[in-house]
């Protein structure tokens, strides 16, 4: 009896590793590679290989990189993914390449978007404000000489459910959710950054040293992101310029048999924003509180004032009425 079932469990054993290595290495592999979010090269916008991309702006595309703006001043440019995300959690993998022949000034940088709307120029590195979505910021240029506690060039995320402004001339330092220093300008090697959302878990990775290694920039809990927004790149520059190239853009779903995460259907939102440093719109919005308070109480008290006085008016035209019977 024995002597027989030891080589059926040989056997299923067996049979078990192989499933287990053919499914790790397809998870490794194009398997969840979602194509219709990939853009690779080439990049003929003609050819079937980039069917779901869209370029506007000063955008140029080569054989070997997608340029959103050359080393020259004024110009904005970007990339659109056609196809809204379904992939409840994801990993993006951006290849890019930003350099000039500036030593000391150049800028503006670029973002990388998941957002609701697209194609829209403007002046978030390229970009629409009050966009309603996720922006990672890989900012070149310190717009301010303001208490900034960080240098440039700056890696930091936004969350936006379109009411707020991207302050440029502060680097967004208002509303930025987390961020990063990181040396990525003129590179002699390849660099990349890579932007993952499981859960309501954003986290944020550079590989910019050439060491073929991620290196965590930040990790931020608590972030609240729909499906169904856009994949986007933009970049801009102003008085100074910069190349601003990307070589690929990579999304792999990372949705493991374990999550039970629920969809979200709500606005972005992001539960541990630092709150705004001294910032004059905070003021000004207390004032308001309190004048809306005042105005509350003023129109009780107006009222009541008015029942009153209507009370004793009735009050008399019906003592009135009373003399009238009698
Ligand atoms: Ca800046």
């Amino acid at each position: 009896m024995y002597n027989m079932a030891a080589p059926k469990c040989v056997l299923v054993s067996f049979a078990l590793i192989l499933i287990c290595e053919i499914s790790s290495s397809e998870r490794n592999t194009r398997d969840f590679l979602k194509r219709e979010h990939t853009l690779v090269k080439p990049y003929q916008a003609t050819s079937t290989n980039n069917p779901t991309w869209d370029f506007i702006g000063s955008t140029i595309l080569t054989s070997n990189y997608i340029r959103l703006t050359s080393d020259h001043q004024s110009r904005q440019g970007a990339i659109w993914n056609s196809v809204p995300c379904r992939v409840r959690n994801w990993e993006l993998h951006v290849q890019f390449n930003v350099h000039g022949s500036g030593k000391n000034l150049f800028g503006d940088g670029f973002a990388i978007w998941y957002t609701k709307h697209r194609l829209q120029l403007g002046p978030v590195f390229g970009s629409m404000d009050y966009f309603v979505g996720l922006a990672i910021f890989l900012d070149t240029y310190s717009n301010h000489n303001g208490p900034h506690n960080h240098q440039h060039p700056y890696v930091s995320a936004m969350i936006n459910n379109g009411s707020l402004h991207y302050d440029h001339d502060r680097d967004g330092t208002h509303t930025a959710l987390e961020g990063c220093e990181a040396q990525f300008r003129n590179k002699p090697h390849d660099t990349f950054i890579a932007i993952r959302y499981h859960g309501t878990t954003l986290k944020v990775s550079l590989d910019i040293d050439g060491k073929n290694s991620w290196k965590e920039c930040f990790t931020a809990h608590g972030v609240y992101l729909p499906q169904g927004y856009f994949f986007g790149a933009s970049a801009a520059t102003g008085d100074l310029a910069d190349n601003h190239d990307i070589i690929s853009m990579k999304l792999y779903e990372i949705d493991s048999p374990g999550d039970t995460a629920q969809e979200y259907y709500g606005l972005p939102k992001a539960e541990n924003v630092e709150p705004p440093r001294e910032h004059v719109d905070d003021h000004r919005n207390t004032v308001s509180g309190w004048k809306i308070f005042f105005v509350i109480i003023l129109v009780l008290l107006g009222i009541g004032v008015c029942g009153v006085v209507g009370y004793v008016i009735f009050m008399k035209s019906q003592e009135n009425s009373r003399k009238r019977l009698y």
